[in-house]
């Protein structure tokens, strides 16, 4: 069997937390591939809404293994609030929550070289989430990292001596900071990581698909946000893109099944960064009001905008996307017309093809279609869209060369439309 693989097109917040929740019946296994607690993936059903950081979200769901692949950085402090936001709320996870030995660890000095930092490169900031992120990836890249198998191992002193080539780097930040109490939780959520199962997960992940099981990737950020193809030097640290599920669980490609890409009807950025589409005046006050674009994590207002295609083009040629799945077009339920920019002129010149700097004298070139002005949220199936909003699927389909196979039509699972 293959591993199917959930991940968002634009730059982050696309909604794949709800995706793969809907998504989860049909495997056995969900499996986070990069990232860490920089991410948000927001759940809603039953009337109550969940924000997972580390964890997968197929977590709600009874007999699924969830699997916090290799390729994920994990912050026991934050890892151990979370399971036990979870618990309290009466998820147990400890028999379906499977870590790798060999994800990396972000350590309290990494928080505090990130901040350290943004503060130093001031209005050139990243606009990171503070959660020592890059500073983690960092120290793997650099081969200094410290991993969930070295837990058993000399752990303290290992650790003692990240911290020690960390406090090198800070002196020179100059940072003023309280590392005993950022140690306290780390160290509690340390032992709390250990009532886990800590596997060989690249060994599991491929014994499961060799014995016919399923796997779904769920991944975190956007494709705007990889490290190799986003609008580098404002991305994440990790490989965001389909590529980086198969080095983040150990599997080849040719394990590869659908590609799921994620986009909002509109667009939105949180952090820094160019992002051609945004738009300052009421329309984007408007995207942001009705779809409650505030950062899951940070709580940051998100920048937001028309629907990118150049932008989307290019993370479907990267990802290989084999079905699209729109988000929070009910947030559009109200605007009489709809912009979605099919080009972008540079230097006098239309291209369609994402250039290497989109940083600078980009102007997107638009189509305006009508808006549908219906109340989308209650509707149970395809029949009940109206025409103006099949109008707007056909033109997207044609523009990006793939199907939309899912819609959303809210936060809820339940408010999820299967094409
Ligand atoms: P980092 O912290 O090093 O990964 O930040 C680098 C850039 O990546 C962006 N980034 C994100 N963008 C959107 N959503 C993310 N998750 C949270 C959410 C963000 C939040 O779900 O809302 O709460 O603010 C996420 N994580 C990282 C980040 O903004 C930087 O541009
Ligand atoms: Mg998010």
């Amino acid at each position: 069997m293959k591993v199917d693989v959930l991940l968002g097109l634009q730059w982050g917040d696309e909604g794949k937390g709800k995706v793969v929740d809907v998504l989860t019946p049909q495997y056995e296994v969900v499996a986070r591939f990069q990232g860490g607690p920089n991410a948000g993936h927001t759940l809603e059903f039953e009337g109550e809404k969940y924000i997972l950081k580390s964890i997968p979200s197929g977590i709600f769901q009874d007999g699924k293994i969830n699997i916090i692949g290799n390729g994920v950085v994990i912050d026991p402090a934050l890892f151990k609030q979370e399971v036990e936001g979870l618990e309290s709320s009466g998820h147990t996870l400890t028999d379906r929550l499977f870590i790798s030995k060999k994800a990396h660890l972000i350590l309290p000095t990494h928080r505090l070289l990130d901040a350290a930092s943004e503060k130093a490169m001031g209005d050139a900031k990243i606009g990171t989430t503070g959660r020592g992120i890059g500073p983690a990836y960092t120290d793997k890249v650099g081969r200094h990292g410290l991993r969930v198998g070295d837990l058993f191992h000399n752990f303290e002193e290992k650790y003692r001596n990240a911290v020690l080539r960390h406090k090198e780097l800070l002196d020179h930040y100059q940072l003023e900071y309280d590392l005993p109490a950022l140690e306290k939780p780390w160290f509690e959520g340390i032992e709390k990581m250990k009532e886990f199962t800590i596997i060989d997960s690249e060994h599991f992940i491929n014994k499961h698909l060799a014995e016919g099981g399923s796997v779904l990737a769920e991944g975190a950020q956007g494709s705007m946000l990889d490290i190799d193809f986003g609008s580098y030097p404002f991305v994440t640290s990790s490989n965001t893109i389909c590529a980086g599920a198969c080095s983040g669980m150990g599997v080849a490609p040719g394990r590869i099944g659908e590609v799921y890409g994620i986009f909002k009807a509109y667009c939105t950025r949180v952090g820094s960064g160019p992002f051609p589409t945004e738009l300052s005046d009421e329309d984007g006050q408007r995207l942001r009001d009705n779809g409650n674009e505030y950062g899951s994590v940070t709580g940051r207002p998100r920048r937001c905008g028309w629907i990118d295609l150049v932008a989307l083009r290019y993370t479907i040629m990267l990802n290989g996307v084999t079905k699209l799945v729109m988000m929070k077009s009910d947030v559009l339920d109200s605007f009489e017309t709809i912009k979605a920019c099919v080009a972008y002129r540079v230097n006098g010149e239309e291209t369609e093809d994402l250039p290497y700097d989109i940083s600078d004298g980009i102007e997107p070139v638009y189509v305006e279609l009508p808006g549908w002005q219906a109340d989308m949220t209650k509707m149970q199936s395809e029949d009940e869209f109206p025409e103006e909003f099949n109008n707007y699927l056909t033109f997207l389909e044609t523009e990006l060369g793939v199907p939309i196979a899912i819609v959303s039509l809210g936060p809820d699972r339940a408010q999820t439309i299967i094409r």
